[in-house]
């Protein structure tokens, strides 16, 4: 038998969470699952471990209804696109003492949950949440569509990764009669990035390093770059696109030094290179395009390694 989130729903208070700095998939299915709780009467509360801010190009979603009143204990606990416990923050305990954790997510096994719900092969955490809603006979209404399509858009590159299926489309087609605003979202994240925060990415653009046997494209960006061009970190998220931009390249590697002085990677591909297997050499991971690590070593080594394992690779 098929799991069935409703199964699960409990008078109340229910916790809803995600990853630490969740990003649009993680908010849009929190946020689209609380509207529903809403709509039943019943209480729920959204936070997320927010270390910086969240990003102003997601404000379309409905940021008020983050809570800041947690309770200390909650007996059900929702987790959204999060493949590690650990990728909780600072509520990974309160998620790991609930009676019932249901992880809803499209990572590859994730290694916690009571329940899981889980679709490797989905684009998006909301496209697992969407099947869910249809198979449970969920309504959307046009809040929760604009939620659903958020996560699946930032997820898919906006309908351009690999992972567009066609089911993509499909659910997106079902969206937009929901409700959905593709074109006001789509602006708001793409359209348009604020004046300081161009000119640091022309910035990333000049220190972008090809290495062409390797078909390898990598920049930088330094927390003095932030404080120069006075740019939040977390409005950086796209800078990555712009080194995948790289012709030349088939693996794209953006590393971000964080303020205590470590370094965060993002990773891209576009070809058959697996850059979730890249990224779990630093105990990262994400996906076969796109993935994620932490490292408290330099760049010079950071780079070496991943130039290493890509010579593998290839
Ligand atoms: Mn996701």
């Amino acid at each position: 038998m098929k799991t069935k989130l409703i199964d699960y729903v409990d008078n109340g208070p229910i916790f809803i969470t995600g990853h630490v700095n969740p990003d649009g998939d993680a908010l849009g299915s929190a946020f689209a699952l609380k509207l529903f709780l809403d709509s039943q009467s019943i209480i729920s509360d959204v936070d997320f471990d927010i270390t910086t801010k969240l990003p102003s190009n997601l404000n379309h979603l409905p940021y008020h209804l983050i809570s800041d009143d947690l309770k200390e204990k909650y007996n059900t606990v929702f987790v959204f696109d999060c493949g590690n416990s650990s990728r909780l923050g600072k509520y990974e305990e309160v998620v790991l003492a609930a009676e019932n954790v249901v992880v809803i997510d499209h990572h590859v096994d994730p290694s916690f949950g009571d329940v899981q719900i889980i679709d490797p092969h989905a684009a998006s955490t909301t496209q697992v949440l969407f099947r869910q809603f249809k198979d449970e006979n969920i309504e959307i209404n046009e809040e929760m569509a604009n939620c659903l399509l958020t996560g699946l858009i930032t997820d898919t590159g906006r309908f351009q990764y690999s992972n567009t299926t066609s089911e993509v489309f499909s659910i997106a087609a079902e969206l937009l009669g929901n409700g959905a605003n593709l074109s006001k979202i789509s602006e708001n994240i793409y359209g348009s990035i604020e004046f300081n925060a161009l000119t640091l990415q022309s910035k990333i653009i000049e220190r972008i390093v090809l290495n062409e046997d390797l078909q390898f494209a990598h920049s930088i960006v330094f927390q003095n770059d932030y404080k120069d061009y006075q740019v939040e970190p977390e409005e950086t998220d796209f800078l990555i696109d712009v080194v995948r931009l790289v012709k030349e390249s088939t693996v794209a590697l953006l590393i971000k030094e964080q303020e205590d002085g470590s370094f965060k990677g993002s990773l891209r591909s576009r070809g058959d290179i697996d850059v979730q297997k890249i990224a779990s050499i630093f105990g990262g991971g994400g996906h076969v395009a796109a993935s994620g690590f932490s490292s408290n070593q330099s760049p010079e080594f950071i780079l070496e390694k991943i130039e290493h394992e890509i010579r593998k690779s290839i």
